[in-house]
């Protein structure tokens, strides 16, 4: 009888377990370091562009030294519409406007310098640049972002407390003339020489503490709370760490930046930014990367590069390595000396825009069924399908203690597609460490891709389409539970068959070229050999530079100079030529201002063409990285005619 009353119970309690629905679950806590909600409203506007517009488009400088006249600012047909308009065409989603470049020339009437845009002849001295950009972007529906050098080579009181009193001045201004800003960019190119009111010095500032960051930075929040602040490390925003418009794979979103100096704080200018392109796993700060490049090789309009501007094609490259990896990409578009974006950027980005619309017209996952290998909880709030509604916050959710899982999609019918797009809630933070997927073939799973961190987007590109009705998400590797928001498949359309070439126009075969033995991998026409010697070895090789014997007379209008990756860059030189190798005249004495960040192949138009036979190149000045011993690199050296 006693155990017949025992069973009964005991199959009661059974019964009831069965029937009672799981409990709705909590949430799951968020995992390390999680964005801000002005970081997550950033982050989905994928693209914006930057835009590199100031007195350099006059002077055709990377870098001006801030003793510019002003008057040279005269964009006669300047229409700030259709540059937002050719933003748009390439779909992006807001525009940073360099309000004030290095060479300290305001394109804004300030009150805080005379060395502005009321100076110019533009508009009789009364136009307002940064006004025209700001309201051309409302009208058109984009959001607006500033940028403001903080390196000023034409302030006379640059490097001395006073300057700090005049940028936070000059950013008020902005950020209280001009409506809202999504953006605050703060370049970490600092100090070095320039005019600063005519002294013509060099100045070099203390990084870490000369501008005293936070505090600017507290003023930035407190004028526009939801702006986002960027630089080389954050507080919001940082650097990729390349200007190549690449970031590394995988590209955490959570980085603790180092300096990159022993002991000291690390600061925009003062930071190992290498190790940004790959982020930090579980790093100090939510701080995911922008990938900023330029659609042609420098940053400001010159006419030699009108043939070097990036295809749609090739944004699409830049496309996959930036979005694809987590990043947002900031895209810069010059304008020209007469204030228009040049038709063949205009097409360019325009077949980006074209490419992006119609890779995205179509999710083949919609309508999929879906199978998992657990889910969090009987709620809908963790359900599989939640990854086929395209919100990036609802997300398939495991238990606290699954780390593990795969789904299984069941496509609506048998389709063609290249392009796989996963996703995670980033507001419960970076979850994910592994990830693979399959696709289902010849009866069998077959991988096709894998890697390691998703983040707020991860595109994976097959190098071609493949046609299946299944595939499966494997997260084989995660920190806490999963929580996936997105599982999506497109096709990337066929490239644009572009006009757009990369011309060879005028670069002087080096055939039959000499020069020292030891120095002869700078002229073999070999990208990947290099002259790479130390300071005291040079010094001992190189006496008088690098001198070639074209072995004829040439005419040369420019020369070049691909530096060697890593170290050694030369940024400052001086550049002769000869008829005999005895007399020398010097052509050119100049910088190559921007090398460290962008250590791509340096162009320098001689101020007329000269012929000669022989070519000097004297290095004056190299940059040494982190790490390394003082050397000067050089992967080639070329003329143009
Ligand atoms: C760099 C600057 O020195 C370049 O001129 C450019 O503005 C780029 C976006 O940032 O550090």
């Amino acid at each position: 009888m006693r155990i017949l009353f025992f069973s009964a119970i005991a199959a009661f309690i059974f019964i009831c377990c069965a029937c009672t629905p799981k409990e709705p679950q909590s949430p799951p806590s968020g995992y390390g370091a999680l964005p801000s909600p002005q970081q997550i409203e950033w982050q989905q506007m994928d693209m914006y562009a930057f835009v590199h517009f100031t007195i350099n488009t006059f002077t055709n400088k990377e870098w001006g030294y801030g003793d510019e006249d002003p008057a040279l600012f005269n964009p006669t047909e300047f229409n700030a519409d259709s540059i937002v308009a050719a933003a748009k065409s390439a779909g992006l989603t807001g525009l940073i406007l360099t309000c004030k470049h290095h060479d300290g020339f305001c394109l804004w009437p300030t009150k805080t310098t005379t060395h502005n845009i009321s100076k110019s002849k533009w508009k009789d001295g009364k136009g307002d640049l940064v006004k025209e950009f700001s309201e051309a972007c409302k009208r058109g529906g984009i959001r607006f972002g500033v940028y403001l050098s903080p390196w000023d080579r034409n302030n006379a009181k640059y490097g001395e407390p006073e300057y700090l009193e005049i940028y936070r001045a000059q950013m008020n201004e902005l950020l209280t003339q001009y409506g809202p800003v999504f953006e605050i960019w703060h370049d970490g190119a600092n100090g070095g020489d320039g005019y600063y009111g005519g002294s013509r010095k060099t100045i070099k500032i203390d990084r870490s503490t000369y501008y005293k960051w936070t505090e600017t930075w507290g003023l930035e929040k407190k004028l526009q709370p939801q702006a986002v602040i960027m630089s080389d490390i954050g507080p919001d925003v940082r650097w990729v760490g390349t200007e190549t418009g690449f970031s590394g794979d995988p590209c955490w979103e959570t980085f603790t930046p180092e300096s990159d100096k022993d002991s000291s704080e690390p600061a925009p200018g003062q930071v190992q930014y290498w190790k940004s392109l790959n982020g930090t796993r579980n790093g100090r700060y939510w701080l995911p990367a922008e990938t900023n490049f330029s659609i042609r090789p420098g940053w400001f309009y010159h006419t030699s590069e009108d043939d070097k501007v990036k295809s749609s094609n090739e944004l699409m490259n830049h496309y996959f390595a930036s979005i694809g990896h987590g990043t947002t990409m900031l895209l810069n578009i010059p304008p020209t000396p007469n204030g228009l974006v040049h038709p063949t950027d205009q097409a360019s980005l325009a077949g980006f825009g074209r490419l992006i619309k119609e890779m995205y017209a179509v999710n083949y996952a919609e309508g999929a069924t879906i199978t998992t290998s657990s889910v969090r909880g009987a709620t809908k709030d963790y359900a599989p399908e939640n990854v086929l509604d395209n919100n990036p916050f609802t997300y398939w959710g495991t238990e606290d203690t699954v780390t593990t899982g795969e789904l299984t999609l069941t496509l609506k019918a048998l389709s063609t597609f290249s392009v796989f797009r996963l996703r995670e809630n980033i507001k419960l933070g970076q979850r994910i460490d592994d990830w693979a997927v399959d696709i289902w073939e010849n009866n069998q799973w077959k991988e096709v891709g894998k890697g390691s961190a998703i983040g707020y987007c991860r595109l994976v590109r097959l190098t071609q389409p493949v046609t299946t009705q299944k595939v499966r998400v494997r997260i084989t590797k995660s920190a806490a539970s999963i929580c996936l928001s997105d599982v999506a498949l497109f096709k990337e359309p066929a490239p644009l068959a572009e006009a757009v070439g990369k011309s060879q126009k005028g670069i002087v075969d080096k055939k039959g070229w000499t020069t020292e033995v030891k120095l002869s991998a700078a002229i073999d026409k070999n990208d990947q050999t290099n002259v790479n010697l130390s300071m005291d070895e040079w010094k001992k090789i190189a006496t008088q530079g690098l001198v070639v014997d074209m072995k004829k007379r040439v005419k040369i209008s420019a020369f070049t100079y691909l530096p060697v990756r890593d170290n050694g860059y030369v940024d400052k030189f001086n550049f002769y030529t000869s008829q005999d190798g005895k007399r020398w005249d010097l052509q050119k004495a100049g910088e190559f201002s921007n090398i460290k960040a962008n250590p791509i192949s340096q162009r320098v138009d001689l101020e007329k063409p000269v012929s000669a036979r022989y070519f000097r190149f004297e290095p004056l000045h190299v940059i040494t990285s982190f790490n390394q011993k003082e050397a000067v690199g050089i992967a080639e050296l070329g003329v143009i005619e």
